[in-house]
């Protein structure tokens, strides 16, 4: 590699944002690219990066007129998933970043990174891309750029984010801080050296510095691991933000739901991945005269309004889902948008007619396909043709069901919060909880087995406070304190009703026993008259579940009894998530809130009464 070619450096960065234009030379000097290009956003920018992938063999463009504008990626097969073990939160202290996160210390991290970083993007473009999460009339608009050398990056963050020109200028014109967010994939080419489809290294870094707020990820070309104005920055590192400003950075979805009387609430839910997230947003009711609208499907930015109320506002501008289990029958709304085309597939199946498929999303299995691995398939290949954790990435504004408030800056009051997590037994299908303590409580000890969203065991069940494990930028105990500060900030009238969920409970068949889906409908319907003080409940030690006959089941076959199994209690199942719940608490030693450990006391006393 000659000298000359280490100096390709830009002379003139097209931004009048000082420290932009610094921090691109800055990265440019280390990394070492061919190229930098400033992303406008432009269609017309977006077609040629396409075209370019396509031609690189990152990209297959979907023939299928059912995906008009789309494309299939395919990863490298071990790059398939977010990982939790190679994230770390540099905080300046070991003490805050506390211990559900890995930690380093920043300098030597940096030292590190450095070193990883230094001509990481060379035989590459480096992509300058400016982007805002929220709206970007906001009356603080959340700037980020992210510098990557991966174009499918660029145009994934083209469907995920507001990105390009008009977030540029505004941003230069007041001069606004933005989050530095440096993504490589950590393959760099030699001259000469041929290009392989998906570029990635096996080691991986995904490393967060929450004090000068500024994210590094290095090895990965996949989903929250790259395209970092999500999980990095919406969560872990707004997180920090919302700790020090007083709001909340969540792991959530908002639906809007109208009764027949004409009444809306806004729900948010916190499940963890791939729990049930982007269906519940999605949701078809099966219950007449009730109306759902999408807000949000991922993350859910909860700031105090003027009147002390809750207010959330998703920061996303597409949708990353998961694709398996996503079918016309089971979410057709989800169908209908990502079949209006502009997505982006990633390790979904190629069926012969150039479409793609995953299981679920017909009832009928195609005869053939090409799976994921790109080998020939058929049903009786005996293994699954999309990976697990394959997703797909369609702009939300394709999504017929999109609340107008979807734009509002201000967002929309938040009337309830659920708590949601994969258990096969003990947590009942749904319980409110007997008060913003027990809700936060519920909350703090919410648990789930483990999915094929992040790299690891499947399955195994682990606490993940309010769905945040893996995303909590700072202490999980000053993130309770936090939660648990909110109630006296805000007005407590106006304060969200909190239920736990379970969709996932499995009957003595070993079959779910709810049906789940659209007919979660039924569980909000409750949830609604609850709030409006009109549903009946059983005050049971872990809080108030429906009675068999207080969920509506017109249409469904099911009986009050089958209703009353799943909100069962039983006993032993509950003394042994006691015991759980008591080490889970232990791991927060002193940093755990009073008011939660009260909590515990009480919910003991009442077990054991
Ligand atoms: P992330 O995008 O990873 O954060 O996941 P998510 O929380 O958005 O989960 P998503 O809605 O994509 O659902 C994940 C998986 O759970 C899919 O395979 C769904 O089919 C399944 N699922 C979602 N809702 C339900 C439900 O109500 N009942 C059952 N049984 N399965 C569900
Ligand atoms: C999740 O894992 O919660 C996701 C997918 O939404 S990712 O963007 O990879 O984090
Ligand atoms: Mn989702």
């Amino acid at each position: 590699m000659s000298e000359s070619s280490d100096q390709k450096v830009i002379d003139a960065a097209p931004t009048t944002h000082a420290k932009l234009a610094a921090w691109v030379q800055e990265v440019a000097e280390l990394t070492k690219p061919d190229h930098v290009y400033w992303v406008d956003g432009t269609q017309e920018e977006n077609d040629r990066l396409t075209a370019e992938l396509v031609e690189a063999g990152t990209l297959k463009k979907l023939t299928d007129p059912s995906f008009p504008n789309s494309f299939a990626a395919f990863s490298d097969p071990k790059d398939v998933a977010r990982v939790e073990e190679r994230t770390f939160i540099c905080s300046a202290e070991e003490k805050d970043a506390g211990f559900t996160n890995n930690w380093e210390d920043p300098v030597k991290m940096k030292s590190m990174l450095n070193g990883v970083f230094d001509g990481a993007m060379r035989g590459r473009t480096m992509y300058v891309i400016p982007f805002v999460m929220g709206p970007l009339d906001a009356e603080q608009p959340q700037y980020g750029v992210e510098i990557t050398d991966s174009a499918y990056v660029v145009a994934s963050m083209r469907i995920m984010a507001r990105i390009g020109n008009d977030v540029l200028r505004k941003m230069e014109a007041t001069d606004e801080f933005f989050v530095p967010a440096l993504h490589s994939v950590g393959a760099p080419l030699e001259q000469g050296q041929e290009d392989v489809a998906w570029p990635c290294n096996e080691e991986k870094w995904i490393v967060h510095f929450p004090e000068e707020r500024s994210i590094w990820s290095y090895g990965s070309g996949y989903g929250g691991n790259a395209l970092l104005g999500k999980k990095c920055y919406a969560l872990r590192i707004a997180s920090v933000m919302a700790r020090d400003e007083g709001w909340l950075a969540e792991h959530m979805l908002i639906l809007k739901l109208t009764s027949p009387e004409g009444k809306s609430y806004n729900i948010a839910g916190a499940f963890p991945s791939a729990c049930g997230k982007t269906n519940l947003a999605l949701l078809e009711p099966t219950i007449e005269g009730w109306k759902a609208e999408t807000l949000g499907d991922d993350i859910n930015w909860m700031r105090i309004g003027k009147d002390g109320e809750l207010r959330g506002v998703n920061p996303e501008y597409g949708l990353f889902g998961v694709a398996p289990g996503t079918g016309w029958s089971n979410n057709p709304n989800a169908m209908n948008a990502i079949t209006k085309g502009n997505s982006i597939f990633t390790n979904v199946a190629l069926t012969d007619e150039g479409g793609v498929w995953w299981e679920g999303m017909t009832d009928e299995t195609p005869a053939h396909l090409t799976d994921w691995l790109g080998e020939s398939w058929t049903p009786d290949s005996g293994r699954k043709a999309a990976h697990p954790n394959s997703r797909f990435c369609t702009p939300i504004d394709q999504v017929d069901m999109l609340s107008q408030e979807y734009y509002s800056p201000d967002g929309v009051e938040i009337h309830a919060i659920l708590f949601g997590g994969r258990r096969k037994t003990t947590i009942p299908l749904v319980t409110q909880s007997r008060s913003w303590a027990h809700g936060i409580f519920m909350g703090s000890t919410l648990s789930s087995e483990t999915t094929a969203a992040a790299s690891g065991a499947v399955g195994v069940v682990r606490r993940d406070p309010m769905a945040m494990l893996p995303f909590i930028g700072y202490n999980a105990g000053d993130y309770l304190k936090h939660w648990d500060s909110i109630e006296s900030k805000a007005n407590p009238e106006r304060l969200p009703k909190i239920f736990l969920v379970n969709w996932f409970r499995r009957n003595s068949e070993g079959g779910f026993s709810w049906p789940g889906f659209g007919d979660n409908s039924r569980v909000l319907k409750w949830a609604i008259e609850r709030i409006e003080g009109k549903a009946e409940a059983v005050e049971t030690p872990i809080g108030f579940v429906p009675t068999g006959d207080s969920i509506d089941l017109t249409g469904l076959d099911m009986t009050p009894a089958d209703v009353e199994e799943t909100v069962a209690i039983d006993k032993d199942e509950w003394a042994a998530e006691l015991t759980s719940i008591e080490e889970w608490y232990a791991k927060f030693g002193d940093a755990l809130p009073d008011s939660l450990r009260a909590e515990l006391d009480g919910l003991k006393e009442r077990l054991e009464a």
